[in-house]
């Protein structure tokens, strides 16, 4: 049942999770069969069966031997009989005819060149396909009028498909950190999402923001754009204010799962160290040719919140997504709480409880605390 399923999936965290979840960057995601059906799912807007692909593609990755057969599975939550399939197939043949069917198929291959594009969703993507567009040069022939975001995207199209590593998350670090400091002393810049989790490579590099005075980070984001800018490093930024609010019958009543902190989502030009030293008028002339340009473009999120509900904003910008899912699901259906990336809301006592950890959020929630290389699932 799902209580079970839940249960199985929280109640030992600690010793369940440890060293096991690591996310294996080390395998190209084209070889994770059922991540791929997951992906597909997401393509085709069906939310429902992408999550289940991806429940049962982490419990996969969770289980610390290499299975043999399915059933060694028998028992685990999670595997539905479409993944148990899957995996049978690929025990089996050494592949997934499923799987390899995808892959191939024309409708998945142009989905994902065309949500490969920065502000491209699935929707879009969706109707430019039942346009016949299946390729970034049949886009730029078509006559669609392109919102800036997705001019960006096109025009940093082979650079934002190409995985951040940690080095250069480091290093766009150093300049976020520069900024951020020089328009206000004291602010604390921490990195989130999934480098904070201990990944070797990300499609974009996560920053939390935050004061120790509450009310001096109001406003943060459009200083830092300006200060960035200023140093010729930005390369597009789209912001938007906080419009939270709590509200007396409580948090998470929004369908949206959105959070509604002061944010910037950006793109900013990394220089790569060896051109550092180089000539500027050199440098310049390079920035013509987009294939030997010493700079690379990197997609950067800039996230602020009041140290308030700082230790709710880390807890849902380190994700994985699918590890904040489960753990809003769980406040919800054991602790009748509302969770999110702003607050925890207890629905009994009808009040707010606070936390200046995530530590303490666990524990609210009555779960042992997992850090964050854990929460890869
Ligand atoms: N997040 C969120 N709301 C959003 C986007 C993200 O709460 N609208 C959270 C959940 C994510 C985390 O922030 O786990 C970071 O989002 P990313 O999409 O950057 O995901 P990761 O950093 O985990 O992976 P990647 O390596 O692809 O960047
Ligand atoms: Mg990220």
């Amino acid at each position: 049942s799902s209580r079970v399923l839940k249960r199985q999936c929280f109640q030992r965290p600690a010793t369940r999770v440890r060293g096991a979840l690591l996310y294996p960057d080390t395998i190209p995601f084209s070889l994770i069969p059922l991540a791929v059906l997951a992906e597909s799912a997401e393509l085709n807007g069906d939310e429902g069966r992408a999550v289940a692909f991806r429940r049962s593609e982490a419990l996969l990755r969770s289980l610390d031997r290499r299975v043999q057969g399915v059933a060694e599975l028998r028992g685990l939550p999670c595997l539905g009989e479409h993944s148990r399939r899957v995996i049978q197939d690929v025990l089996d043949n050494g592949e997934s005819s499923e799987v390899e069917e995808t892959k191939s198929s024309s409708r998945y291959k142009a989905m994902k060149v065309l949500t490969g594009i920065f502000g491209v969703g699935v929707k879009t993507a969706k109707r430019w396909f039942t346009e016949g567009i299946c390729s970034l040069a049949q886009l730029e022939t078509s006559g669609h009028t392109l919102n800036p975001a997705q001019q960006a995207g096109l025009k940093y199209y082979a650079d934002l498909n190409q995985p951040v590593t940690r080095d250069e998350a480091d290093a766009i670090s150093v300049t976020v950190e520069e900024a951020v400091c020089s328009v206000l002393p004291g602010a604390q810049v921490t990195l989130a999402g999934g480098f904070r989790r201990g990944k070797t490579s990300g499609h974009d590099v996560d920053f939390l923001i935050t004061h120790p005075d509450e009310g001096k980070e109001e406003g943060l984001v459009h200083k830092v754009t300006a200060c960035l800018e200023s140093r010729g490093v930005l390369l597009y930024h789209q912001t938007t204010r906080n419009t939270y609010q709590e509200s007396p019958e409580g948090a998470g009543r929004s369908r949206s799962n959105m959070d509604r902190f002061e944010r910037c989502f950006s793109i900013l030009k990394l220089v790569q160290e060896q051109a550092k030293d180089q000539d500027p008028v050199q440098v310049e002339a390079d920035q013509t040719d987009s294939g030997c340009r010493p700079w690379r473009a990197v997609r950067v999120d800039l996230v602020v919140s009041p140290i308030s509900q700082f230790a709710f904003a880390l807890l849902g910008w380190t994700g994985s997504k699918l590890f904040e899912r489960e753990m809003r699901r769980w406040a919800v259906h054991e602790k009748s709480m509302s969770l999110s990336s702003h607050a925890l809301y207890d629905n009994n006592q009808k009040r707010y409880l606070t936390a200046s950890s995530e530590e303490e959020i666990f524990a609210h929630l009555g779960l042992e605390y997992v850090s964050p290389s854990g929460r890869n699932a």
